[in-house]
């Protein structure tokens, strides 16, 4: 069932409208406007979104062509089935509506049946195109999700950071990044299995959101490796925000885990800053050496990189 908005200056018409198609399956609610102008504020204003449109040629205030661009120069209302309603057959006026983007026309007296079919065309075509878009963006979502945590992954990583990095440079700022690695995480696969080891990665994820600030981005970098973008932070900040997730996990006790002893996290932390060479692959790759650092130093430690990317 849809919504169909109504915009015709006479009340006479917009109530047969009703009438006919309330008589049918496909609609069950109608918004009415007596100009392009009101329908227009309609369309932005309701809370319901308008599925179809049924619009008149000729209103006083704006007419039917004048909304039909106004309607069509906005993104969102630029594929919403619109169809001129009107008593004239003069072709020129039916091309130059279709020019601005109507999908269809009714002619006025009405056909009842043809009416009808006309207008559940129209709604079909709405609900494709939602159908389209919903999975659409659940597959924009899923090719930029890490299944298993939840949180971004590396692609949506790469975009983020590429992003992130223009920005400092543009702006003189400073941007820091952590990798950030599980110590000893085959251990807990190999004493408890895979599955706990699993959960073991989603809690994980959950500890860093709650440690970083809204500004900050986590991603899923690898198997048991997370990595965080931290804008406008430099490496003094970077140091103390690695220092308290590198605690947090000390200090947390994991579902399945309580008697394991603590599950501690190894930190490698790069900051580019105003003066340095702008290669944000060197920054990652400057991160990665201080992690490995951080191993060799014994694990449950940050290692801040202090080279330059050079
Ligand atoms: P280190 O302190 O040097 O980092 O030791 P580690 O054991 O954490 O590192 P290593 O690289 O030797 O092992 C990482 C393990 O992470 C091995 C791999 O099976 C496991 N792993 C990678 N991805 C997943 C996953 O999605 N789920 C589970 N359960 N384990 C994973
Ligand atoms: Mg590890
Ligand atoms: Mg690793």
């Amino acid at each position: 069932m849809g919504t169909l908005l109504i915009v015709d200056d006479s009340v006479e018409i917009r109530k047969k409208l009703i009438k006919i198609l309330k008589s049918g399956k496909d609609f069950d609610e109608f918004l009415e406007a007596d100009d392009g102008a009101t329908g227009l504020k309609i369309m932005m204003d309701v809370e319901n979104p308008v599925d179809v449109v049924a619009c008149d040629l000729n209103m006083p205030g704006m007419n039917g062509y004048e909304f039909l661009r106004m309607l069509r120069s906005r993104p969102e209302f630029m594929s919403t089935p619109v169809v001129m309603v009107t008593s004239r057959s003069d072709d020129t006026e039916m091309v130059r509506a279709f020019e601005l983007g109507a999908n269809d026309f009714i002619a006025k007296p009405f056909n009842e049946a043809i009416l009808k079919a006309r207008l559940k065309n129209m709604l079909q075509m709405k609900v494709l195109q939602d159908q389209l878009r919903e999975q659409k963006e659940m597959m924009e979502q899923m090719a930029t999700t890490d299944h298993l945590t939840n949180i971004p992954n590396l692609r949506c990583f790469k975009q983020k950071f590429e992003a992130e990095f223009i920005r400092a440079v543009r702006y003189g700022t400073p941007l820091s990044i952590f990798l950030a690695d599980l110590d000893h995480f085959k251990k807990i696969n190999d004493t408890f299995g895979h599955p706990r080891g699993d959960s073991v990665l989603r809690e994980s994820a959950q500890i860093i959101i709650s440690v970083i600030r809204r500004v900050d981005f986590v991603a899923r970098y690898g198997g048991e490796e997370f990595m965080v973008i931290l804008p406008q932070t430099d490496q003094k900040g970077a140091a103390e925000a690695a220092e308290r997730l590198r605690g947090a996990f000390e200090k947390h006790t994991f579902k399945g885990l309580e008697n394991y002893g603590a599950l501690t996290i190894s930190i490698g932390v790069a900051t580019y800053d105003k003066g340095m060479e702008a290669d944000p692959e060197g920054l990652v790759g400057l991160a990665d050496k201080a992690l490995y650092a951080a191993k060799r130093g014994g694990r449950n430690k940050v290692e801040i990189s202090r080279e330059y990317v050079k």
